[in-house]
């Protein structure tokens, strides 16, 4: 198996009849995550960037994960809780309003159940895509997020402009390091319920477009390469930390537009935890300056 990511997301790995393979797959496709990630699977996601898996978490974990999530979520508003290990809770309010937590770090620090969850075995073929080096970065960066998008009047956060993940890294003016976003979803969501839009492709570019594609989470125009990446309760869906997506506003409004998702890095290089004495980084300044999403 090839041992770092770098060689695993990279396109010219591939001969031209394993990418003439991968054109040939329709770009919803739903793929079974099993014991190891298949050629295919791993040709797809080096081609298209991510990679869609169908129903990865039983109802009876989904439902765990959500009432361990809004536990959570209660306790921060009660304690009035702004900043968790540097990084900022985002409030807004629900139809009846009430506060509503719409992004939430670190969940697995303060949820033992959500940690198991996270290390069970059932996730491994994700985390050897880049050897066996890699780990899961749930106390580095923003940990685990959980995030609820609701399309209200007024509302904080409906959807989320075009970015790449890897925005953390371009102010140090480097290219990201290699860094896949793990995502789990948890509502029924097809192209009028909003949800994740994606260009397939997008992370195969240089430093430049990087920078200066799109206006980062300014954005939010669709775009004619895009795709709308259509849910189940437990869908897993893994992407590069380069790939160009957003987050579009429900057709719906209220509670039927609630959307609710979880995002974990998986990383190799340095391990560089987080604790409650954490600075908040830059980036997350200046997303409160633009009122991203
Ligand atoms: O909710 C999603 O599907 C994506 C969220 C996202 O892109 C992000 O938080 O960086
Ligand atoms: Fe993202």
């Amino acid at each position: 198996m090839e041992s770092n990511m770098a060689t695993v997301m990279d396109v010219k790995r591939l001969t031209e009849k394993d990418i003439d393979e991968v054109k040939e797959i329709p770009l919803d496709t739903r793929f079974k995550l099993e014991n190891e990630l298949t050629p295919i699977q791993k040709n797809f996601l080096a081609v298209n960037g991510y990679l869609v898996f169908d129903q990865v978490a039983s109802s009876e974990e989904v439902g765990m994960i959500l009432s361990e999530t809004d536990r959570l979520a209660k306790r921060w508003i009660d304690e009035k809780t702004e900043v968790i290990n540097g990084i900022p809770l985002m409030v807004g309010v629900d139809p009846e309003g009430k506060k509503l937590v719409q992004r939430q770090p670190f969940n697995t620090m303060f949820s033992d159940k959500m940690k198991e969850f996270l290390r069970d075995t059932r996730f491994e073929p994700i985390r050897r895509i880049f050897g066996d080096e890699a780990r899961v970065g749930d106390e580095e960066k923003d940990g685990l997020v959980f995030n609820r998008y609701i399309n209200i009047e007024g509302g904080r956060r409906p959807q989320l402009g075009w970015h790449t993940d890897g925005l953390r890294d371009l102010f140090y003016g480097r290219m990201p390091g290699p860094m896949l976003n793990v995502g789990m979803h948890f509502d029924e969501i097809t192209k009028e319920d909003g949800g994740l839009r994606l260009i397939p492709g997008s992370h195969n570019q240089g430093f430049f477009s990087m920078c200066f594609k799109k206006a980062y989470f300014i954005s939010h125009k669709e775009d004619p390469k895009e795709i709308t990446v259509e849910t189940k309760p437990g869908d897993l869906t893994i992407h590069d930390g380069r790939l160009w997506h957003r987050v579009a506003r429900s057709n719906k409004t209220g509670w039927p537009s609630l959307r609710r998702t979880m995002f974990v890095p998986y990383l190799t290089g340095p391990y560089e935890p987080k604790n409650e004495n954490s600075k908040m980084p830059f980036y997350h300044k200046l997303d409160k300056l633009i009122k991203a999403g």
